[in-house]
């Protein structure tokens, strides 16, 4: 398996973070996609974390990829399937990581935002921050599981992301549980090991 990523995306490090709890081997292959017109030959959208099966096949949406490689090593990120099954979990599970995930779209498209050469759109970049700030706050009111689901690993991977690109946006001032949580959260040696860099 090959996992075609960069060390920077929030969304390839999701799938990391499954890969190396489920102690699935894989090989990584950097990729830039936001320069990268040829990865259109793999995945359409251009757009990474792609999983290349020994097949040669090609899974991509990091939703798509997690969920591949829950099933591939047993694993119980997806409630209500395996060993965790319980129905009401599930819908929780992929409606965290929903929220999370929205929180990666508009940071990632931030960040295309503020570092294009052409003009700045202050419109967009206000639509940007703002979804940013309301999801945050919307995870702020949330109970996450003792038991890692695969909403709390995208909800992690959100956060520091936002660590990494945009410190200082201070998420953590007014969200006390969430901060507490992710100071948690980040001791996972999953976590740990996929810290995002350029
Ligand atoms: N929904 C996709 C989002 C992936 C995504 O936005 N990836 C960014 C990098 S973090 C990308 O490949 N951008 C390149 C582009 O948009 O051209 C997923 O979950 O995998």
């Amino acid at each position: 398996m090959k996992l075609y990523s960069h060390p920077a995306s929030p969304f390839g490090r999701k799938c990391k973070i499954i890969a190396h709890e489920l102690e699935i081997k894989y090989e990584f292959v950097l990729v830039n996609a936001r320069d990268d017109e040829e990865l259109r030959k793999i995945n359409p959208l251009k757009k990474i974390p792609i999983l290349i099966l020994d097949d040669g096949s090609a899974l991509f949406d990091s939703r798509v990829i997690c969920e591949y490689l829950n099933d591939f090593g047993n694993g119980k990120f997806f409630p209500g399937k395996g060993l965790f099954n319980q129905s009401t979990g599930q819908w929780r599970a992929l409606g965290l990581q929903a929220l999370a995930d929205g929180i990666m779209d508009a940071a990632v498209a931030l960040r295309y935002e503020t570092t294009a050469d052409d003009k700045r759109n202050p419109d967009h970049i206000r639509r940007y921050t703002a979804t940013i700030t309301a999801a945050l706050d919307a995870l702020e009111r949330m109970k996450f599981a003792e038991k890692p689901t695969i909403g709390e690993i995208a909800t992690g991977c959100a956060l520091g992301y936002l660590d990494f690109r945009y410190a200082e946006m201070a998420w953590r001032e007014g969200r006390p549980k969430l901060a507490a949580w992710f100071e948690k959260f980040s001791q996972y040696p999953s976590m740990l090991a996929t810290v995002p860099h350029a």
